[in-house]
């Protein structure tokens, strides 16, 4: 096989990056590890442990559970999954009791920048998404959220960090709505939750009553796909995931995966060792740094820019100007309402986005300079 990866100086809209050369060597001693079989696997399944606690520490959970999940999508879906579980058991009395009454179908109310994965775990596990506006400023709106929820509602999901502005909800409100009708609460911070901690919003565990979190190595924290993260506050809440396995040493399993590759555990666990909390604090100033001197030079430039509150960069750039942009090598995306939207990882540096933005300069000068006559 002589095909080689692409490179990722061009790559403007990926939450992936290049790992950190210690998450790199590491993906590479563990991949034929399986931590989905801890009786067989002992090593990696310490290190499994390792990294929830480190992942903890991250995001202010004293004594956390959780595990190493194949990214985001998983974690958001098996949230959702202990949150139908959950309301299932205490619509049933706790117990199947075997009353004829069918309880209501259970829904999750997230806002309208959600992550599409709940889309899918709505689709997966049969429950009701419920969508709710943001605000002028992309987060969600509470009044919306508060009429929103009743007692048929199983999660309230709120966004650190959404995907396409960069933007954290009111977690602690999101919070208060959620316990007022008895659902659990959960963050999606998978993008967000390796940059929030060296900022001063409130969003994680010890900020909030946080049931659930989605927050990956794989993105911000530097680690080698596939890395996600799932925590819950209280280690009863995996319960409703796990299943038994009579045929591995271990009895019960509480992922949805089975056999899971061992790199991105290992790998984690070395990213956050070496990063955490310096290195990250180090690399989300650079990043965010580098989002605020882009937003600055699209902005002189005459675009519309969203501020970026986190190191992402949205900017209402022309369609033609986008296209030939994408033309021209950059991997960059657009918004639902078709920003350019630029995500500042790890492997955007400013030289990167120099040439970027002098090739924008570039574009325009020539859509402004006059046809030939032909
Ligand atoms: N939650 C949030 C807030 C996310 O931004 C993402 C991924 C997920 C969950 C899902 O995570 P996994 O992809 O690890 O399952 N967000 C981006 C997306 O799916 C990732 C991305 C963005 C990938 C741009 C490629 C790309 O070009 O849109």
């Amino acid at each position: 096989m002589q095909r080689e990866p692409q490179a990722f100086d061009r790559v403007l809209s990926s939450m992936c990056t290049t790992p950190h050369p210690v998450a790199r060597e590491a993906a590479e001693r563990f991949l034929a590890t399986n931590p989905g079989d801890p009786g067989t696997y002992p090593t990696i399944s310490a290190l499994e442990d390792e990294a929830i606690e480190l992942l903890g520490e991250v995001a202010g959970l004293d004594d956390p559970a959780g595990y190493v999940a194949s990214g985001g999508t998983e974690a958001n879906i098996q949230a959702v999954r202990i949150a139908r579980e959950r309301a299932r058991t205490t619509a049933t009395g706790g117990e199947m009791s075997g009353t004829p009454e069918t309880p209501e179908t259970p829904t999750v109310v997230m806002p309208e920048s959600g992550h599409f994965s709940f889309q899918k775990a709505a689709n997966v596990l049969g429950v009701d998404l419920e969508l709710v506006p943001t605000d002028d400023d992309h987060r969600v709106d509470l009044e919306a959220v508060r009429a929103c929820v009743d007692e048929t509602t199983a999660m309230v999901v709120g966004v650190a960090g959404t995907t396409e502005y960069g933007r954290v909800d009111p977690i602690p409100e999101l919070g208060e709505i959620a316990q007022s009708v008895d659902a659990l609460l959960h963050v999606d911070a998978a993008w967000g939750g390796f940059v929030l901690p060296f900022t001063d919003h409130a969003w994680q565990f010890d900020h909030a009553p946080v049931d659930t979190m989605a927050i990956d190595p794989h993105k911000m924290g530097q680690a080698a796909v596939p890395a996600g993260g799932l925590l819950v506050r209280d280690e009863t809440l995996l319960d409703e995931l796990a299943v038994d396995t009579p045929y591995l040493e271990s009895t019960s399993q509480a992922t949805l995966t089975g056999t899971r590759s061992g790199a991105g555990v290992a790998s984690a666990v070395a990213a956050m060792t070496e990063l955490w909390p310096d290195g990250y604090r180090e690399q989300y100033e650079r990043s965010q740094a580098n989002a605020e001197w882009l937003a600055a030079e699209l902005a002189a430039l005459g675009y519309d820019v969203v501020d970026p509150e986190l190191p992402l960069v949205a900017a209402d750039l022309p369609q033609a100007t986008f296209e030939a942009l994408r033309e021209a090598g950059w991997r960059i995306s657009s918004t639902g309402s078709g920003e350019l939207r630029v995500v500042c990882m790890p492997h955007v540096t400013r030289a990167q986005l120099e040439s970027f933005v002098a090739e924008i300069d570039a574009l325009e000068s020539e859509s402004e300079t006059p046809a030939a006559t032909t």
